[in-house]
């Protein structure tokens, strides 16, 4: 290659990389370049006068623009000019600034600063936009008219799990009026007073916060919606339609003027959907048309996707044809977690005779605890803006974190066609720990994927590694090196993220997974050592030899195990702590194997070759059952609860086996439903034969299920419970445990 233009493509990549300011940083990316001169920065001048209307200044347009580098003063000869379309400060710029809602035109050049919205949101857009740009004191000339493709674009608090903090939930709001992302829709699973308490007003401690949230989500021009759930336990009846509007009146009286109403996850009286309608709609015409000041109504249906729909009973058409017009309706995708495209919206909008307002369960992991989300955004079809009314990510209930693919979401909702993933990942990094982006992204490398889960919902996770894996599996040394440096790496990215102290509240979030990735690193190292001398006869002692390695390995494996299994650290619902369990933990698990065998067969040993020594799986004819993670913590042995409605059919099994006999001494578990202990068969697996372990309830208003006394002390290596009813059960699988002596 010619040196010239070498030298000017790794000056040309380099600057690509590095320079973090101008257009490049951008999130979401610009719509419309329309003047960018050339590639000269200029000081950010220090002060400059405002040219605006009062009402913006003394508004929150002031409180933003005050965010900017330059200090306000009067009398400067560089201004920035604020304004709304139709405004006379503006006037001159009107043929620029885009005719869709939220849009601006901005122009930055060096004899001052316009920002043009089509409306004050747009105009506040564009302050952000602004200060972008200046925010490393150096800028560029350019000129952009940028506007969104979705309308609605945020996040839906709706996991299960520990809800947000306060202080996270701040967080988000100003980093959504950041990103240009203008809803937040309040509904977390586990707010008493969102679901199981829904009639009753908040306490005021609480009542305090929410109305501070709306506060500042209006600062930052996001949309507060508080959703409820009422779908557990309503009575269609006028009692239980003017508690609903009760409550939503406490709320307005809060501060909220955006409202959403939940009937996801339910079953049973709560999911009729003419019933759920003729609710909406009266709330509608009476509550949120009335108030004149309050946006339009979101609902969450019961079929919420696809895989739900019974298209015999109709119920999506019903809502279709009797929701008011106005009245959006949520929709997951083709499955309850989903990515979506232009045939899953056909499909849905045909039905509800509206565009689906879609809720995307990413990053979520309320249903694999034991992953830690902060791989890119992908796999939503670029091509339906058109099609949708809007777009919301159901995130972890790390918040932080979860800020990676949020950021991804404010740039695929905003310019989906030129929505490029990987680049927008990187800068996600960045933005989120400058300071150590490099050890965040190494890191989150091998925090991707989701593991088998019930959903069947997985992403891309160690492709860059995979041709190594896969070579030193082959027995080639070099790749066996760069396997080793890999976790040299990550574990470098560990230790440096643990002691990070620029994003406090990522590194707590991340803590019980760097404390693992060390040990996964150490794991690593160890094995590619193992591979190496394990062929090797050696003659002198040396203290480094296989045998010890091999203990070590094993050392390494119990202490990730107790690392997954610590009480301390975990959620009541928590299944575990993993990482790389795509590439990286297979192929070192791979390699502990082929280096003991060898080792056995070179020495005529018999170490124990198998890596992975979790004794107990999950096996079950109930489909939602059948792959559910079985965790063990000390003497707790817990398979991972289910969230969604089990439809467990007729002779349907749920069994849990064993590697070995263990010795019971009790079981914990509810199926959500009472009385249903009568519909079920436990039996333990004693000798090769089947014995049968009776169930009962304490009281009739109990859910739980407790088994008889005779439990106590069983040796048996499996257990199975089956539906000996005759007839389908639908039940909820909420929590299952047993306890070992
Ligand atoms: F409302 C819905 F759109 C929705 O997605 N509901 C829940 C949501 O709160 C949860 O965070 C999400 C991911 O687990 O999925 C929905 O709940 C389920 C559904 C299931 F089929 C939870 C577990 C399931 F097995």
């Amino acid at each position: 290659m010619n040196k010239k233009i070498f030298t000017l493509g790794i000056l040309l990549i380099a600057a690509l990389c590095t320079v973090q300011a101008g257009y490049w940083s951008q999130n979401p990316r610009y719509k419309k370049i329309l003047w960018a001169p050339a590639e000269v920065w200029y000081d950010v001048p220090a002060q400059w006068s405002v040219v605006a209307a009062d009402k913006y200044m003394n508004g929150y347009i002031g409180e933003a623009i005050k965010q900017a580098k330059p200090q306000i003063a009067e009398g400067q000869k560089y201004t920035v000019t604020l304004g709304v379309k139709g405004d006379k400060e503006v006037k001159k710029y009107k043929k620029f600034i885009p005719k869709q809602a939220e849009g601006y035109y901005l122009k930055v050049s060096q004899e001052g600063v316009v920002v043009a919205g089509s409306d004050e949101r747009g105009l506040f857009y564009g302050i952000q936009s602004l200060i972008r740009e200046m925010e490393n004191g150096i800028y560029e000339e350019v000129a952009v008219a940028d506007w969104p493709d979705v309308p609605f674009r945020g996040t839906v608090e709706g996991f299960y799990g520990t809800p947000w903090s306060h202080e996270a939930r701040l967080s988000q709001l100003d980093f959504y009026g950041k990103n240009k992302m203008n809803v937040y829709i309040y509904g977390p699973k586990d707010d008493p007073w969102h679901r199981d308490k829904w009639r009753v007003p908040y306490p005021e401690a609480e009542a305090n916060r929410i109305a501070e949230l709306v506060e500042v989500a209006k600062k930052n021009y996001v949309n507060f919606y508080w959703a409820i759930h009422p779908g557990v336990d309503i009575k269609w009846n006028n009692e239980d339609r003017d508690a609903l509007v009760a409550k939503l009146e406490k709320m307005y009286d809060l501060g909220v003027r955006a409202f959403a109403v939940f009937f996801d996850d339910i079953w049973g009286e709560g999911t009729k959907a003419d019933k759920q309608a003729e609710l909406l709609n009266y709330v509608d015409n009476n509550f949120i048309q009335k108030k004149k000041d309050v946006a339009p109504l979101i609902m969450c249906p019961t079929e919420y996707n696809r895989g739900w729909a019974n298209e015999e009973k109709g119920y999506l058409r019903t809502l279709g044809s009797t929701l008011n017009k106005g009245i959006e309706v949520m929709w997951t995708g083709n499955s309850v977690v989903a990515c979506i495209d232009k045939a899953t919206m056909e499909w849905i909008n045909e039905r509800i005779q509206r565009k689906g307002y879609i809720w995307l369960n990413f990053p979520v992991n309320d249903f694999v605890r034991d992953h830690m989300l902060m791989g890119p955004l992908y796999g939503n079809g670029k091509d339906i803006a058109p099609l949708v009314s809007g777009f919301v990510s159901n995130p972890m209930e790390y918040a932080e974190t979860s800020k990676i693919s949020l950021y991804g979401i404010a740039d695929y909702c905003w310019n989906m066609d030129a929505y490029e993933f990987e680049a927008n990942w990187h800068k996600s990094l960045r933005r989120i720990l400058p300071s150590n982006y490099k050890a965040l992204e190494i890191f989150a490398l091998y925090n991707k994927d989701l593991g088998p889960n019930g959903h069947g919902f997985r992403r891309e996770e160690g492709e860059e590694l995979q041709p190594t894996a896969k070579a030193a599996i082959e027995g080639d040394a070099a790749a066996l090196e760069a396997l080793n440096q890999k976790c040299n790496e990550l574990k470098l990215a560990c230790d440096l993220l643990l002691v990070d102290d620029t994003n406090p509240q990522l590194i707590h979030e991340l803590r019980p997974w760097l404390l693992q990735g060390k040990l996964l690193a150490d794991y690593g190292n160890i094995v590619c050592q193992m591979k190496k001398v394990a062929e090797k006869k050696t003659k002198e002692y040396t203290f480094l030899n296989f045998e010890n390695l091999y203990a070590q390995a094993r050392s390494i494996q119990k202490q990730m195990y107790d690392n997954e299994n610590n009480k301390a650290m975990l959620h009541p619902y928590q299944t575990g702590i993993k990482l790389g369990t795509k590439v990286l933990l297979p192929t070192i698990q791979t390699l502990f194997t082929q280096a003991t065998e060898s080792y056995n067969k070179l020495n005529g040993k018999a170490l124990e070759t198998a890596a992975d020594y979790n004794p107990f799986k999950v096996k079950s004819t109930v489909k939602q059952l059948a792959l559910l993670p079985v965790s063990v913590r000390g003497s707790d042995i817990t398979v991972a609860s289910a969230l969604e409605v089990i439809n467990w059919q007729a002779g349907g099994e749920f069994v849990v086996e064993s590697d070995r006999p263990i010795t019971f001494q009790g079981m914990d578990f509810n199926f959500g439903v009472n009385g249903v202990a009568k519909n079920f068969k436990l039996e333990l697996l004693v000798d090769g034969n089947w014995r049968e372990v009776s169930l009962l309830h304490y009281a009739d208003n109990d859910p739980v299920i407790h088994t008889g006394n005779e439990l106590g002390g069983m040796t048996a290596s499996a257990l199975r419970i089956t539906n000996i009813s005759g007839t389908e059960q639908q039940v909820y699988f909420k929590n299952f445990k047993f306890i070992k002596r």
